[in-house]
């Protein structure tokens, strides 16, 4: 029996082959766009041992504790083992050494410190795009601070919020904050004004206490939050709208017997991917706060942290997008099918090669939108750089976390079954996506924002578009390599430019129904143009230049095709009739 193999009580027989799984490496050294960018804008040695260096360490460590964050999510514990309500968030040890590392790599501090003037900004939202995929979402709760820095200082950094200016900025973990931001309630998380019933109710010291619930706070286990509210006069009227709300500052504490002041936490959120990270349905039970903006200055006053957190948004889809590629890249020299490698497929490597330009695409756009922040905040941005930035924020964000989503999906299918697999971690890649396009401004309400930004400079944003976009084009105009790509987007150009022309002359309805493909429009145009222009650097590889000619043979101007369709026209009763069809009995 034994010489024929037929052991009783032997384990069973699984086979000899095991996969290879895929291996993060430096992600850093992985990247030759980054190393690329960086070395034509940036090539102080400091910025890239350090990247390089933390890149090392997250690939071989970091990228572990952000897994930790994943399997041990957060956990509200609401009373003691003695029936004391304590409303504790319990975060993993893993979530705890972010805190820390994020602290001791100045992932906030480099915008603050301004050691590399102008290109500080794109030096620490590298730093972050390395750091983003492996953070265990802690890339959350310091987008919040960084905007909560940047809002206390573009308000004055003064009593009360001095030493919370101080601690955001902080490179010594024992003293550094987190912020959250507090704006959506229950009935309006894009509609603020409506939206906001938190009332602020004065107090004699000059102090307020608030009282309100906010439906969604992330990273909730935060030192303090920026938040709105309406303030109450003393018949305890307020004044709807946007024009009612204030801004207000708050710290998370606790009194002498253990309790929240003035906070009570209903439950954590149960949701489909961001789980590492808490996020919370606070009641604002007397909150004490302080108001940091004039009365009915709240939105405006935000503002600057919206920018902010969504520049942070548009970094993450970026790294989103090149993690999965980076490990997708190394899966298919790894996994045979068919008697080959997947890399020696070339319908594989089509694919990979599409999502790669989609990749170096939202890259070049995010970096350009670090850049032009960087330039208005060390004081060297003209009007033009001004304008520039205000539009492409909500554009860059918009447009990154939609394609963040698509090419996640794609790069899921790379892995095939394994894709699907929980613990190899790679569907939580996918999950964490799909939040970018949804908070921070969905992308409707994203589309919108670019319509009121140029509405409101009168058109001046999309002058310092245009002239900008040509600026880049003009600079490739004798390289023939390119000359199909600079064709495209001076094509494309000019029928955005024929569009304004036409919307123009339209009422506000047309606009509005034209909203999301003029943002597509203007991120593909001007996303074309970089391209191009970083392959016309004399650094350059033939694979830039591969990239900006494939990136500019999609329809970059979604908005023309759409208009001489007639879809902004007379679509709307079409549209609603189609979605909610009741045409058979
Ligand atoms: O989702 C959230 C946190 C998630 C966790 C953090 C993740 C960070 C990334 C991490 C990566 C892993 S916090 C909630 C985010 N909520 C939103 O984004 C709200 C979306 N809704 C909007 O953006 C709306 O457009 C509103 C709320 C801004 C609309 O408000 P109003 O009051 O109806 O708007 P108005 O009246 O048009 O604007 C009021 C003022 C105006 O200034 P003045 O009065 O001087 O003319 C506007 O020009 O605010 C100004 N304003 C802006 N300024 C409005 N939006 C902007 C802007 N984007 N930039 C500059
Ligand atoms: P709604 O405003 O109800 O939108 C529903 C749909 O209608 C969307 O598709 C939207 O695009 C569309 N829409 C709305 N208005 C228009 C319009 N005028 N034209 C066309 N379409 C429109 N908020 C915070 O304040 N702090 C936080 O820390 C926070 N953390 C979050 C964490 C997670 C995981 C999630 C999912 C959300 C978080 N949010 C937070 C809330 C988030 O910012 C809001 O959910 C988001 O802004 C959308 O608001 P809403 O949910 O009210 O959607």
């Amino acid at each position: 029996w034994e010489a024929a193999g037929y052991l009783p009580f032997t384990r069973a027989r699984i086979g000899s082959f095991f996969q290879e799984n895929p291996v993060l490496k430096n992600p850093f050294v992985e990247d030759a766009l980054l190393r690329g960018y960086l070395k034509r804008h940036i090539p102080q040695e400091a910025i890239l041992s350090d990247l390089c260096a933390f890149g090392e360490h997250v690939a071989k460590e970091v990228d572990g504790w952000g897994r930790e964050c994943e399997v041990n999510p957060p956990r509200l514990m609401h009373f003691d083992p003695w029936g004391r309500r304590v409303d504790h968030i319990v975060t993993s040890h893993a979530w705890k050494r972010m805190k820390d590392l994020s602290a001791q790599e100045g992932l906030v501090a480099i915008g603050y410190e301004r050691s590399f003037g102008e290109w500080s900004r794109v030096y620490q939202m590298s730093k972050l795009y390395l750091f983003s995929p492996s953070s265990g979402l802690y890339t959350c709760p310091l987008a919040m601070t960084d905007g909560a820095a940047k809002v206390i200082q573009s308000l004055g950094v003064s009593r009360p919020v001095e030493d919370a200016y101080s601690r955001l900025t902080t490179r010594h973990p024992e003293r550094f904050w987190t912020s959250g931001q507090w704006m959506t309630e229950r009935q309006g998380g894009s509609d603020v004004a409506s939206g906001t019933e938190t009332v602020a109710v004065p107090q004699t010291d000059g102090s307020y206490k608030l009282h309100g619930f906010k439906w969604f706070t992330s990273a909730t286990d935060a030192d303090m939050t920026l938040t709105l509210a309406r303030v109450q006069d003393k018949t305890g009227a307020t004044i709807p709208g946007s024009k009612g709300l204030s801004l207000f500052y708050a710290e998370v504490s606790r009194d002498e017997d253990g309790q929240l002041r003035g906070i009570e936490v209903q439950r954590l959120k149960d949701k489909l991917g961001t789980r590492q990270m808490p996020t919370a349905e606070l009641l604002l039970d007397g909150l004490p706060a302080h108001r940091l903006s004039e009365e009915g200055r709240g939105v405006a006053s935000i503002a600057n942290m919206l920018t902010i957190t969504r520049i942070h948004n548009s970094v993450s889809a970026a790294a989103a997008m090149r993690r999965v590629l980076q490990l997708a890249r190394d899966y298919a020299t790894r996994r045979t099918a068919f008697g080959k490698l997947l890399k020696d497929h070339p319908l594989h490597m089509q694919t990979l090669a599409r999502m790669e330009v989609e990749s170096r695409g939202a890259f070049l756009l995010v970096m350009d939108v670090c850049r032009l922040l960087g330039r208005e905040e060390s004081g060297v941005a003209t009007e033009h750089d001004a304008h520039l930035l205000r539009l492409l924020t909500p554009v860059v964000k918009l447009y990154t976390g939609k394609q963040a989503v698509a090419v996640v999906s794609e790069g899921l299918e790379s892995f095939g079954g394994q894709g699907y697999i929980e613990d190899t971690g790679l569907p939580g890649i996918l999950r964490d996506a799909q939040v970018l396009s949804i908070w921070e401004g969905t992308t409707n309400v994203l589309s919108l924002d670019v319509l009121r930004c140029v509405a409101r400079s009168s058109g001046m944003v999309l002058h310092a578009y245009f002239s900008h976009t040509k600026s880049l084009l003009a600079g490739a105009s004798g390289v023939s390599l390119l000359a199909p790509a600079v064709n495209a987007v001076g094509g494309a150009l000019c029928e955005l430019e024929e569009f304004v022309q036409v919307a123009a002359t339209k009422a506000p309805s047309y606009l509005e129904l034209a909203a999301r493909d003029l943002a597509y429009s203007l991120a593909r145009i001007y996303t074309g143009a970089l391209l191009i222009d970083h392959a016309c650097w004399k650094g350059a590889s033939p694979s830039d230049t591969y990239a900006a000619l494939r990136w500019c043979e999609q329809d970059l101007c979604p908005v023309a095709r759409n208009q001489r369709r007639g879809h902004y026209d007379s679509n709307t009763s079409l549209d609603a009739a189609l979605v909610f069809d009741q045409s058979i009995q």
